[in-house]
């Protein structure tokens, strides 16, 4: 009777494992932010309560982009939504907020990436894909406008940092009806979004090795223009197939290019987010890592 539980322990220590490697190499890249919050975020990593990985982090790198979002507390902050049940079709505001170990509501956070609050929402399958800012109540809740197009388990990630420590907790929403579920797209280097081409270079690097991702815009086969997007040139987020773990990465200098280490070997996918002739665009692109 002892053996299961043995090995279940054996394999959550050895995710455990991935992950604290992934927080060490994930944040090789980040110093784009705009420049208000670069620095207080990242100088407050350094000091956070990681600091057990800090002994991994060999390469000096700094450290802020873990794979999270598996979990609904962490640190002695917990996501609560106001209500996990949604209507499908039209909009209405999702409430929530991060409470403490004290049951108090969290009214303090740090600018990161020039907002206080970044929530992403996405259907269990990967569809759906929301990047939504927002805004603190005076009690020291959020709200946004919110809505969902299809039935289904949604999956909602509240990305902050509090106190100089990133943090990314999820819970999930349910939106009642009949679910249609769809498969993940297979791998593909190009994606398109209103006419743009959007072109993924580099090899899909193995589980745990640091990996490049440079995007390219074109529209017509010529070089479209990017201007800044949250600080940066782009703004991508990528998501594990399966339990949706995810990686928050932001791009190098002045280009969509993006370094990051995937904790594991499967599916992934990217949501990338630029903004060009006078709009925010999103693509989205699978990711398959080796072992
Ligand atoms: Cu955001």
């Amino acid at each position: 009777m002892n053996r299961p539980a043995l090995k279940l322990g054996g394999f959550l220590a050895g995710l455990g494992f991935v992950f604290a490697a992934a927080f060490a190499l994930g944040d090789a890249f980040a110093p784009l932010h705009d420049p208000d919050s670069s620095a207080a975020g990242h100088a407050a990593v350094t000091d956070s309560g990681h600091g057990g990985m800090d002994g991994m982090d060999a390469a000096g790198h700094g450290g802020a982009d873990a794979v999270r979002g598996l979990a609904v507390s962490n640190d002695g902050l917990t996501l609560e939504l106001a209500d996990p049940v949604a209507a499908v079709g039209h909009p209405a505001p999702l409430r929530f907020r991060i409470v403490g170990d004290d049951r108090k509501t969290v009214r303090e956070f740090d600018l990161e990436h020039t907002k206080r609050m970044h929530l992403i929402v996405v259907r269990r399958d990967l569809t759906g894909f929301q990047h939504l800012h927002p805004t603190q109540q005076p009690d020291g809740s959020w709200s946004v406008p919110l809505r969902l197009a299809e039935p289904g388990t949604y999956r909602v990630f509240a990305d902050f940092s509090h106190g100089g420590t990133p943090e990314t907790l999820a819970t999930d929403l349910q939106v009642d009806g009949p679910v249609s579920s769809r498969t993940l797209p297979p791998p593909a280097p190009v994606a398109t979004a209103d006419g743009l081409r959007v072109e993924l270079a580099g090899d899909p690097a193995g589980a745990g090795a640091e990996t490049e991702l440079a995007f390219t815009v074109t529209r017509d086969g010529r070089p479209v223009a990017l201007a800044d997007y949250l600080g940066a040139k782009g703004h991508l987020v990528a998501l594990r197939e399966g339990d949706l773990a995810f990686l928050h990465v932001h791009p190098d200098a002045d280009r969509l290019r993006f370094r990051a280490s995937f904790p594991s070997a499967g599916r992934y996918r990217l949501f990338l987010q630029f903004r060009a002739e006078g709009r925010l665009h999103t693509v989205a692109f699978t990711r398959e890592v080796a072992v």
